[in-house]
């Protein structure tokens, strides 16, 4: 687990178990791609429920903007966490080795209306780091130039690659 980067964390990275890590690591990798600071840290929703509380109602009080939570088998933590605070939350399933992730993707997405968690594919922390960059790109016109810039470079991969649409 990272120490928290450099200045004002921006963006949470909480996970129900350091045995996440390996998986939710991703996020943070992304994150960094684009010079977004933040944090991560293990706040396990079963194990140490008041702790989950307490940070759910302060993360906003504390200057983060967007919460990624992820967690496996019965993955409550995302949800949680969803109903604590008024922050955007992505939840990540992370895949253990029973059921292949379905029971953390069960356990995440179908979150009851009011209540919402942007859920991502099993095990693609990648892409919560993203959409965590896209969503503070929303109020910040430079890192929306870097989300662009970052786009065109898939597209010259593809390309690149032979992807053409045909005339
Ligand atoms: C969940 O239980 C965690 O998010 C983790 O994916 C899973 C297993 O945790 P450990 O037993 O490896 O600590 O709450």
């Amino acid at each position: 687990m990272p120490e928290p980067t450099a200045g004002r964390p921006r963006v949470a990275i909480l996970m129900g178990s350091d045995s996440d890590w390996p998986t939710m690591e991703a996020a943070a990798t992304a994150l960094e791609e684009f010079d977004v600071p933040c944090t991560a840290d293990v706040v396990s929703a079963h194990r140490m429920p008041e702790a989950m509380v307490r940070y759910g109602r302060e993360a906003h009080t504390r200057g983060i903007e967007v919460i990624i939570a992820g967690a496996g088998g019965a993955a409550h933590l995302p949800g949680m966490l969803a109903a604590l605070t008024p922050l955007p939350v992505i939840g990540v399933p992370v895949p253990l080795k029973h059921l292949d992730g379905m029971d953390s993707l069960l356990s995440i997405v179908q979150m009851p209306t009011g209540v919402p968690v942007a859920t991502v594919a099993i095990g693609n922390a990648r892409n919560a780091g993203l959409l965590a960059v896209r969503i503070l790109a929303a109020g910040d016109p430079a890192l929306t130039e870097r989300v662009l810039t970052f786009q065109d470079e898939l597209r010259q991969a593809a390309e690149a690659k032979g992807a053409r649409v045909r005339e």
